[in-house]
């Protein structure tokens, strides 16, 4: 994880500083590469605690083809929540408290239609793309495809619908990733790599990261393949103005060994479940706090 550090360490020595979208200010550079070894340890950033029931329980959402933040806050995940939530105050004028506002998303299934959707946001990208000819199970096809394929060069899945991204509240940031197996069959390793245009590096970055090997261990598992190799392909890598301090801090810290991952074995991707995703031996240091730029 020096690595991630010295990502940092780059863009506050390397970084120029723009009046970016949310008016919060970042220091950024543009286009860099990480790439982590899934054998040497689960990547969870130990220089801070990264929340890694967040991690999961977006990405089974996700691979659910979920787009509304409702099954979220019922799991205690209010990750999501400031887009919608500011969405319901600038609509209605109605200047509702966060708790009050997720509250109401939870009990009430018309409320929660109405303004806990986010829009065609990653779940439905991944599994119901709509093209001319109906909807593409990306998902569904990749696994198939790892399975009886392994060694094409097609594994790609697409978040990027350049015809729906205008009614997403969040044009996916991580937009893409592909998949790269090597090796003879009954050993083969399967190795991922995803692209993200935009990276809240202190953040989004360390949760994205997560998120990604833990779902190359899923498609690993789901293809009978070894996890291998996992890389970020970061575009827009910025650091915001107001998290400076708390980079800083973390610059200061050693990173601990790396955890590990068990992860119960199901006989389709879509049937993971939080009870299934453990991290164990997980050494960070203390949780670090900043405000997010909506
Ligand atoms: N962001 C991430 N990772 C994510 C996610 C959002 O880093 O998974 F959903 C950050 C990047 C950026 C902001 O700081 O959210 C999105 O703003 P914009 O759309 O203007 O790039």
């Amino acid at each position: 994880m020096e690595q991630y550090i010295d990502y940092l360490r780059d863009i506050l020595e390397n970084g120029t500083e723009h009046a970016d979208r949310t008016e919060t200010g970042t220091l950024r550079v543009f286009g860099r590469q990480l790439r982590f070894d899934l054998n040497a340890g689960f990547p969870l950033i130990t220089t801070k605690r990264v929340w890694m029931h967040g991690v999961a329980t977006e990405l089974c959402w996700f691979l659910s083809g979920g787009t509304n933040i409702r099954p979220l806050l019922e799991q205690g995940v209010s990750i999501w929540t400031d887009w919608p939530l500011k969405r319901y105050r600038d609509v209605t004028g109605d200047d509702i408290s966060q708790d009050d506002f997720e509250q109401r998303i939870i009990e009430d299934e018309v409320f929660a239609s109405k303004w806990g959707e986010l829009g065609p946001v990653y779940g439905k990208q991944w599994r119901h793309f709509e093209g001319p000819d109906g909807y593409v199970d990306q998902i569904a096809t990749l696994v198939e495809r790892l399975r009886e394929s392994p060694g094409s060069r097609r594994h790609l899945v697409s978040a990027w619908h350049p015809a729906q991204t205008n009614r997403m509240a969040l044009p996916p940031c991580h937009y893409a990733f592909q998949c790269f197996v090597e090796g003879e069959p009954g050993d083969g390793r399967l190795s991922l790599m995803w692209q993200q245009r935009s990276v809240d590096s202190f953040l989004g970055l360390p949760f994205n990261i997560a998120s990604y090997a833990l779902l190359t261990h899923m498609l690993a598992q789901q293809a009978d393949l070894t996890p291998h190799q996992l890389i970020f392909n970061g575009g827009d890598c910025h650091i915001y103005t107001n998290h400076l301090d708390v980079v800083h801090e973390q610059l200061e810290r050693t990173p601990h060994p790396l955890p590990t991952l068990n992860l119960t074995p199901r006989d389709s991707i879509f049937d993971y479940t939080i009870d299934d995703i453990t991290i164990a031996n997980y050494e960070h240091h203390p949780a670090l706090r900043a405000p997010i730029a909506v």
